[in-house]
């Protein structure tokens, strides 16, 4: 297929996916919106309809809670309320004093929207300015909250890395990185009775996470809710830190910096964020040994499976021979580059590895992305043209799909994957 056509193709489903000032990730699955994946979306906008780019990022911008927490999901009212387990009536934000009118959910997802403000802005400068200037205080608050709130407790003066509090708020919902964490939250197979997941409706069950995941997640949210959805000290049932959202974290101070420089606002504190996230990642995340980048449990002991997450520092300023050791583990056995299929989401070699279940295997194409834009920016062209292969091949193969079967290619999970058609629109710009 030509490059035009899959690009037709792209903007089809993008098209098809719009809804009155944001895109469903999907019709069926994800009938509401997502906060990272509308980062993602608004990227593909850009580079077809930068207008519909800035409406994405505004309307998920006008659901922020007081405290700056941008929600994972803002739900569209017009749907029904129990399209999508779980939905407004077992969030209630509603009864949350600082939430917004919109219902929401009450966690948040990896913030790498202040990098998609910027792409936008760049695709449309004239009309960009005013819509930098609109975004900036909803993007700095976002983070404000997240070094505030939810600042890891052992990090230095200068502050550093932010935790997760749910898995769901990394965006890989069930990664082997959150097995033993997960495992600590009391779980009731049985309090899943009283709901319908309706994600089963619609993909097979051996492609989603477990029924014990989901007891422990519904779990971790009933807790989190009772306490308001206050961060204060014991009032969470899981804690860790993601390498993927503090890399994603540091990227948008990155952005912010030079969103700051375009509108007349101090640059440099977001520099001095942006460094010292990155530091703290290095001193606490990366492990020498294994050339990679690893998760943190809530005591802050690092939990060595290889997620390709762990890669996503690559987005930063590194060290060469950190760069070089990313590379290295990134070609090898366990991510295999190459430019068929994107990158595994796990370690191909590791204990945990599954090549359907989701977030435990399966090749994604906005995690490829990110780690896409990592390649290009310490200048490993060879490695970048190989992956950017690997994602319009499978996409190509296989139309926008959700996820990949990381040793075929086959695709997984729903069809008309709304980052899966934007990203591809931002590889074909
Ligand atoms: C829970 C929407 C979201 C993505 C996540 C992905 C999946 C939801 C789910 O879908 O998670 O947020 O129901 O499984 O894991 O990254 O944002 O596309």
């Amino acid at each position: 297929m030509r490059d035009t056509e899959l690009r037709r193709q792209a903007i089809d489903v993008l098209r098809g996916n719009w809804e009155r000032g944001h895109t469903v990730p999907s019709r069926r699955l994800y009938p509401h919106q997502w906060s990272w994946d509308s980062a993602f979306i608004a990227i593909g906008w850009a580079r077809t309809s930068p207008g519909r780019g800035r409406h994405e990022l505004e309307s998920l911008l006008a659901a922020q809670w007081a405290d700056g927490r941008l929600p994972q999901i803002v739900f569209n009212p017009a749907v029904a309320r129990d399209a999508y387990f779980p939905g407004p009536d077992f969030w209630r934000s509603r009864d949350v004093p600082g939430a917004p009118r919109r219902e929401t959910s009450g966690i948040v997802q990896p913030p790498v929207h202040a990098v998609a403000a910027l792409e936008v802005h760049r695709a449309s400068p004239t009309l960009g300015r005013l819509f930098l200037r609109r975004v900036y205080p909803g993007l700095k608050a976002q983070n404000d909250y997240l070094l505030r709130d939810r600042a890891d407790g052992s990090t230095d003066a200068r502050g550093g890395l932010v935790t997760i509090v749910h898995p769901w708020e990394s965006g890989q919902d069930n990664s082997p990185a959150w097995d033993a964490e997960l495992a600590r939250v009391p779980a009731d197979v049985q309090v899943l009775s009283a709901h319908r997941r309706r994600d089963l409706d619609h993909v097979d069950a051996t492609e989603r996470p477990t029924a014990a995941d989901y007891a422990r997640y519904v779990a971790i949210v009933d807790n989190y809710r009772e306490h308001g959805y206050r961060d204060e000290a014991g009032a969470h049932l899981f804690v860790a830190v993601d390498p993927l959202f503090n890399a994603l974290l540091a990227w948008s101070e990155e952005a912010l910096a030079e969103i700051a420089d375009i509108i007349g606002k101090p640059s440099e504190p977001h520099r001095e964020r942006a460094a010292a996230i990155r530091d703290a990642l290095m001193a606490r995340c990366y492990d020498r040994a294994a050339g990679h980048f690893f998760a943190l449990d809530r005591d802050g002991e690092r939990v060595p499976e290889h997620c390709v997450g762990g890669l996503a520092p690559l987005v930063l300023d590194l060290p060469a021979d950190v760069v070089d050791a990313l590379v290295a583990g990134m070609t090898g056995p366990r991510f295999a580059l190459n430019d068929r299929v994107p990158l595994p989401s796990y370690d191909l070699t590791g204990p945990a590895f599954d090549t359907t279940r989701y977030w435990r295997g399966p090749a994604w194409i906005n995690t490829s992305w990110v780690v896409l834009r990592g390649l290009e920016r310490h200048g490993r062209q060879a490695e970048a043209a190989t992956l950017r292969a690997a994602m319009l091949n499978a996409v190509r193969q296989e139309g926008f799909r959700e996820y990949f079967d990381p040793r075929t290619g086959a695709g997984r999970g729903v069809a008309d994957f709304s980052w899966s058609a934007a990203l591809t629109l931002d590889l074909l710009a």
